[in-house]
Protein backbone atom coordinates (compact mmCIF):
# COMPACT_ATOMS: atom_id res chain seq x y z
CA UNK A 1 0.00 0.00 0.00
CA UNK A 2 1.18 3.03 -0.83
CA UNK A 3 -0.18 6.30 1.18
CA UNK A 4 -0.15 9.94 0.00
CA UNK A 5 -0.52 12.92 1.93
CA UNK A 6 -1.14 16.49 0.19
CA UNK A 7 -2.62 19.67 -0.02
CA UNK A 8 -4.03 22.02 -2.57
CA UNK A 9 -2.00 24.43 -1.45
CA UNK A 10 1.00 25.84 -3.64
CA UNK A 11 3.84 24.89 -2.27
CA UNK A 12 3.44 22.32 0.34
CA UNK A 13 5.67 19.03 0.71
CA UNK A 14 4.18 16.10 -1.05
CA UNK A 15 5.30 13.23 1.35
CA UNK A 16 5.03 9.82 0.26
CA UNK A 17 5.30 6.35 2.22
CA UNK A 18 5.75 2.84 1.80
CA UNK A 19 4.34 0.63 5.01
CA UNK A 20 7.21 -1.69 3.46
CA UNK A 21 9.51 0.63 4.56
CA UNK A 22 11.13 -1.88 7.51
CA UNK A 23 10.76 -5.24 4.80
CA UNK A 24 13.96 -7.27 4.83
CA UNK A 25 14.80 -8.84 1.08
CA UNK A 26 16.10 -12.25 1.16
CA UNK A 27 19.48 -12.62 -0.30
CA UNK A 28 21.67 -15.31 -1.07
CA UNK A 29 23.06 -15.35 2.33
CA UNK A 30 19.63 -15.60 3.67
CA UNK A 31 18.96 -18.99 5.65
CA UNK A 32 15.59 -20.85 5.69
CA UNK A 33 16.00 -21.82 9.18
CA UNK A 34 14.47 -18.98 11.77
CA UNK A 35 17.55 -17.27 13.37
CA UNK A 36 16.42 -16.31 17.22
CA UNK A 37 14.29 -17.37 19.78
CA UNK A 38 12.75 -14.22 21.88
CA UNK A 39 10.33 -15.76 23.73
CA UNK A 40 9.64 -19.29 25.39
CA UNK A 41 6.92 -19.35 27.83
CA UNK A 42 5.24 -23.00 27.73
CA UNK A 43 2.38 -23.77 30.14
CA UNK A 44 2.98 -26.58 32.85
CA UNK A 45 3.50 -29.93 31.14
CA UNK A 46 4.99 -33.08 31.74
CA UNK A 47 8.44 -32.46 29.35
CA UNK A 48 8.78 -28.96 30.77
CA UNK A 49 12.20 -28.98 33.21
CA UNK A 50 12.58 -32.90 31.80
CA UNK A 51 16.23 -33.91 31.31
CA UNK A 52 14.77 -35.89 28.50
CA UNK A 53 13.35 -32.91 26.59
CA UNK A 54 17.14 -31.84 26.91
CA UNK A 55 16.27 -29.48 29.95
CA UNK A 56 19.86 -28.72 32.30
CA UNK A 57 17.99 -28.32 35.53
CA UNK A 58 19.62 -24.86 35.25
CA UNK A 59 17.26 -22.80 33.35
CA UNK A 60 16.43 -19.94 35.73
CA UNK A 61 15.54 -16.90 34.07
CA UNK A 62 13.97 -16.34 30.60
CA UNK A 63 16.96 -15.69 29.01
CA UNK A 64 17.98 -19.17 30.03
CA UNK A 65 14.43 -20.19 28.68
CA UNK A 66 15.09 -18.44 25.09
CA UNK A 67 18.87 -20.00 25.03
CA UNK A 68 17.59 -23.52 25.93
CA UNK A 69 14.97 -23.33 22.89
CA UNK A 70 17.21 -21.95 20.55
CA UNK A 71 19.68 -24.86 21.11
CA UNK A 72 17.16 -27.10 20.76
CA UNK A 73 15.95 -25.97 17.91
CA UNK A 74 18.95 -25.49 15.96
CA UNK A 75 19.63 -29.49 16.34
CA UNK A 76 15.66 -30.07 15.17
CA UNK A 77 14.80 -31.34 18.56
CA UNK A 78 11.54 -30.70 19.53
CA UNK A 79 10.42 -28.30 22.55
CA UNK A 80 7.23 -28.81 24.01
CA UNK A 81 4.84 -25.86 24.54
CA UNK A 82 3.07 -27.82 27.35
CA UNK A 83 -0.49 -27.50 27.96
CA UNK A 84 -3.30 -24.41 26.65
CA UNK A 85 -1.48 -21.57 25.99
CA UNK A 86 1.99 -22.08 26.13
CA UNK A 87 4.16 -20.09 23.10
CA UNK A 88 7.34 -19.60 21.65
CA UNK A 89 8.25 -16.93 19.75
CA UNK A 90 10.86 -16.65 16.61
CA UNK A 91 12.38 -13.98 13.90
CA UNK A 92 14.26 -14.80 11.06
CA UNK A 93 17.09 -13.22 8.88
CA UNK A 94 14.73 -11.94 6.30
CA UNK A 95 11.40 -10.69 6.21
CA UNK A 96 9.01 -13.72 4.83
CA UNK A 97 7.18 -12.85 1.62
CA UNK A 98 3.32 -14.24 1.39
CA UNK A 99 3.84 -15.73 -1.99
CA UNK A 100 1.36 -17.94 -3.83
CA UNK A 101 0.49 -20.72 -1.64
CA UNK A 102 2.73 -22.10 1.72
CA UNK A 103 5.08 -19.81 2.64
CA UNK A 104 6.33 -21.38 6.49
CA UNK A 105 7.17 -24.75 7.33
CA UNK A 106 6.81 -25.81 11.41
CA UNK A 107 8.30 -28.71 12.43
CA UNK A 108 6.71 -31.28 14.87
CA UNK A 109 6.43 -34.68 16.15
CA UNK A 110 2.48 -35.43 15.22
CA UNK A 111 2.01 -39.06 13.98
CA UNK A 112 -1.21 -41.07 12.67
CA UNK A 113 -3.50 -40.82 16.04
CA UNK A 114 -1.19 -38.06 17.60
CA UNK A 115 -1.85 -35.00 16.66
CA UNK A 116 -1.49 -31.91 19.34
CA UNK A 117 -2.58 -28.56 17.37
CA UNK A 118 -0.64 -25.71 17.95
CA UNK A 119 -1.92 -22.16 16.49
CA UNK A 120 0.58 -20.20 14.34
CA UNK A 121 -0.06 -15.98 14.71
CA UNK A 122 2.66 -13.99 12.48
CA UNK A 123 3.87 -10.09 12.79
CA UNK A 124 5.20 -7.64 10.92
CA UNK A 125 7.87 -5.67 12.32
CA UNK A 126 5.89 -2.85 11.61
CA UNK A 127 7.75 -0.32 13.94
CA UNK A 128 11.28 -1.54 12.67
CA UNK A 129 13.19 -1.92 15.76
CA UNK A 130 13.85 -5.62 15.67
CA UNK A 131 11.72 -6.77 18.02
CA UNK A 132 8.48 -8.38 18.15
CA UNK A 133 6.53 -6.06 19.97
CA UNK A 134 3.46 -5.10 17.25
CA UNK A 135 0.31 -6.53 15.89
CA UNK A 136 0.07 -10.84 16.04
CA UNK A 137 -1.87 -12.18 13.24
CA UNK A 138 -3.67 -15.43 13.97
CA UNK A 139 -3.41 -17.66 10.80
CA UNK A 140 -6.72 -19.19 10.47
CA UNK A 141 -7.05 -23.08 10.38
CA UNK A 142 -10.11 -25.39 9.92
CA UNK A 143 -11.68 -24.66 13.23
CA UNK A 144 -11.45 -20.67 12.98
CA UNK A 145 -15.40 -20.86 12.26
CA UNK A 146 -16.10 -23.40 14.57
CA UNK A 147 -18.88 -22.92 17.46
CA UNK A 148 -16.95 -25.08 19.71
CA UNK A 149 -13.83 -22.91 19.33
CA UNK A 150 -13.28 -20.30 21.73
CA UNK A 151 -11.85 -17.08 21.26
CA UNK A 152 -9.84 -15.44 23.83
CA UNK A 153 -9.74 -17.72 26.19
CA UNK A 154 -7.31 -17.48 28.86
CA UNK A 155 -6.16 -20.08 31.60
CA UNK A 156 -4.39 -19.37 34.87
CA UNK A 157 -1.44 -21.83 36.16
CA UNK A 158 -0.97 -21.93 40.09
CA UNK A 159 3.12 -23.07 40.73
CA UNK A 160 2.83 -26.74 42.97
CA UNK A 161 3.61 -25.83 46.98
CA UNK A 162 5.62 -28.87 47.32
CA UNK A 163 7.24 -31.06 45.16
CA UNK A 164 5.58 -34.29 42.83
CA UNK A 165 2.39 -32.44 42.91
CA UNK A 166 -0.15 -31.67 39.80
CA UNK A 167 -0.07 -28.05 38.30
CA UNK A 168 -3.94 -26.28 39.41
CA UNK A 169 -5.23 -24.39 36.88
CA UNK A 170 -8.61 -22.03 36.05
CA UNK A 171 -9.94 -20.44 33.12
CA UNK A 172 -12.03 -17.92 31.80
CA UNK A 173 -14.95 -20.19 31.78
CA UNK A 174 -15.35 -20.89 35.30
CA UNK A 175 -13.68 -24.17 34.84
CA UNK A 176 -10.74 -25.75 36.87
CA UNK A 177 -8.23 -28.78 36.10
CA UNK A 178 -4.63 -30.17 37.11
CA UNK A 179 -1.94 -30.65 34.70
CA UNK A 180 -1.42 -33.93 36.22
CA UNK A 181 1.80 -35.11 37.46
CA UNK A 182 3.28 -37.83 35.72
CA UNK A 183 5.29 -39.72 38.58
CA UNK A 184 6.12 -43.09 36.39
CA UNK A 185 7.34 -41.22 33.15
CA UNK A 186 8.47 -37.66 34.20
CA UNK A 187 10.36 -37.01 37.57
CA UNK A 188 11.43 -33.40 38.01
CA UNK A 189 10.14 -32.27 40.66
CA UNK A 190 8.26 -29.93 39.13
CA UNK A 191 5.73 -29.23 35.54
CA UNK A 192 6.12 -25.24 36.56
CA UNK A 193 8.48 -23.79 34.33
CA UNK A 194 11.08 -22.99 37.20
CA UNK A 195 12.08 -19.19 35.38
CA UNK A 196 8.53 -17.98 35.67
CA UNK A 197 8.87 -16.09 38.75
CA UNK A 198 5.39 -15.77 39.99
CA UNK A 199 3.43 -18.22 41.72
CA UNK A 200 0.51 -17.60 39.38
CA UNK A 201 0.85 -16.65 35.23
CA UNK A 202 -2.30 -16.49 32.96
CA UNK A 203 -1.93 -17.14 29.31
CA UNK A 204 -4.59 -16.72 26.73
CA UNK A 205 -5.53 -17.14 22.95
CA UNK A 206 -7.19 -19.46 20.88
CA UNK A 207 -8.88 -22.16 22.08
CA UNK A 208 -9.70 -25.12 20.53
CA UNK A 209 -12.44 -28.25 21.11
CA UNK A 210 -10.12 -31.38 22.18
CA UNK A 211 -10.39 -34.48 19.94
CA UNK A 212 -8.81 -37.26 22.26
CA UNK A 213 -10.40 -40.28 23.17
CA UNK A 214 -9.65 -43.67 24.66
CA UNK A 215 -10.64 -46.16 21.86
CA UNK A 216 -9.86 -49.16 24.61
CA UNK A 217 -12.08 -48.32 26.81
CA UNK A 218 -9.37 -48.82 29.58
CA UNK A 219 -7.63 -46.11 29.73
CA UNK A 220 -4.65 -47.70 27.78
CA UNK A 221 -4.78 -46.49 24.20
CA UNK A 222 -5.93 -42.78 23.82
CA UNK A 223 -6.03 -41.06 20.39
CA UNK A 224 -5.40 -38.00 19.58
CA UNK A 225 -7.08 -37.28 16.37
CA UNK A 226 -5.77 -34.94 13.55
CA UNK A 227 -7.58 -31.46 12.46
CA UNK A 228 -8.03 -30.91 8.81
CA UNK A 229 -5.83 -28.00 8.63
CA UNK A 230 -3.71 -24.76 9.41
CA UNK A 231 -2.20 -26.29 12.74
CA UNK A 232 1.28 -27.13 13.58
CA UNK A 233 2.33 -30.69 15.49
CA UNK A 234 -0.70 -31.63 13.41
CA UNK A 235 -1.19 -35.02 11.03
CA UNK A 236 -3.15 -33.44 8.67
CA UNK A 237 -4.32 -34.76 5.76
CA UNK A 238 -3.72 -31.59 3.63
CA UNK A 239 -0.84 -29.49 5.01
CA UNK A 240 1.37 -32.29 7.39
CA UNK A 241 4.63 -33.24 4.98
CA UNK A 242 7.41 -35.89 5.97
CA UNK A 243 9.22 -34.98 3.34
CA UNK A 244 12.46 -32.66 4.20
CA UNK A 245 11.46 -33.48 7.88
CA UNK A 246 7.57 -33.91 9.65
CA UNK A 247 6.61 -30.58 9.03
CA UNK A 248 3.39 -28.71 8.74
CA UNK A 249 2.60 -26.03 5.61
CA UNK A 250 1.30 -22.68 6.31
CA UNK A 251 0.24 -19.75 4.35
CA UNK A 252 0.14 -16.01 5.88
CA UNK A 253 -2.78 -15.62 3.40
CA UNK A 254 -4.99 -17.05 6.06
CA UNK A 255 -3.82 -14.26 8.60
CA UNK A 256 -6.92 -13.00 10.41
CA UNK A 257 -7.22 -9.74 12.58
CA UNK A 258 -8.58 -9.90 16.04
CA UNK A 259 -12.08 -9.71 14.80
CA UNK A 260 -11.71 -12.52 12.29
CA UNK A 261 -11.70 -10.46 9.19
CA UNK A 262 -9.61 -11.35 6.51
CA UNK A 263 -5.88 -8.92 6.89
CA UNK A 264 -3.52 -9.15 4.06
CA UNK A 265 -0.02 -9.04 4.83
CA UNK A 266 2.70 -9.34 2.28
CA UNK A 267 5.36 -10.20 4.36
CA UNK A 268 5.70 -10.99 7.96
CA UNK A 269 9.05 -11.11 10.22
CA UNK A 270 7.69 -13.04 13.50
CA UNK A 271 6.71 -16.49 14.00
CA UNK A 272 4.18 -17.28 17.45
CA UNK A 273 2.97 -20.73 17.97
CA UNK A 274 0.79 -21.65 20.75
CA UNK A 275 -0.59 -24.86 22.55
CA UNK A 276 -4.36 -24.43 21.28
CA UNK A 277 -5.99 -27.57 23.23
CA UNK A 278 -6.73 -27.95 26.71
CA UNK A 279 -6.86 -31.49 27.60
CA UNK A 280 -5.44 -34.61 28.63
CA UNK A 281 -5.71 -37.84 27.72
CA UNK A 282 -4.49 -39.85 31.18
CA UNK A 283 -1.66 -41.58 31.16
CA UNK A 284 -0.11 -39.87 28.23
CA UNK A 285 -0.95 -36.78 29.97
CA UNK A 286 -1.89 -33.28 28.72
CA UNK A 287 -2.21 -32.13 24.89
CA UNK A 288 0.96 -30.21 24.37
CA UNK A 289 1.70 -28.94 20.73
CA UNK A 290 5.68 -29.44 20.51
CA UNK A 291 8.03 -27.79 17.71
CA UNK A 292 11.63 -28.62 15.96
CA UNK A 293 11.82 -25.91 14.12
CA UNK A 294 10.21 -22.63 12.19
CA UNK A 295 11.79 -22.06 8.29
CA UNK A 296 10.53 -19.79 5.05
CA UNK A 297 9.34 -22.70 3.06
CA UNK A 298 10.35 -20.80 -0.03
CA UNK A 299 13.81 -21.22 0.74
CA UNK A 300 13.56 -24.42 2.01
CA UNK A 301 12.51 -26.00 -0.86
CA UNK A 302 14.81 -23.62 -2.95
CA1 LIG B 1 1.11 -17.47 0.81
CA1 LIG C 1 8.87 -4.25 16.24
CA1 LIG D 1 2.95 -33.26 23.42
CA1 LIG E 1 3.26 -33.66 19.70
Amino acid sequence: MVVFASSCNEGDVITITFDDEYYRAATDSSRAEFSKVFEYTPAPGQFIGDGKAGFSGEEFTAADAVSYAEKRMAEEKYISLGGFGGYVVVGFDHSIDNSVGYDLAIGGNAFNGSSEPGIVWVMQDENGDGEPNDTWYELQGSESGSATTLHNYSITYYRPTAAGQSVRWSDSEGKEGEIDYLAAYHKQESYYPQWVKEDSYTLSGTCLAARNYDSSGNGTMWVQPAYDWGYADNFSDEDHTLEGGNMNLLDIANAIDSEGRAKELKYIDFVKVQSAVNAKSGWLGEISTEITGFYDYRLKIK
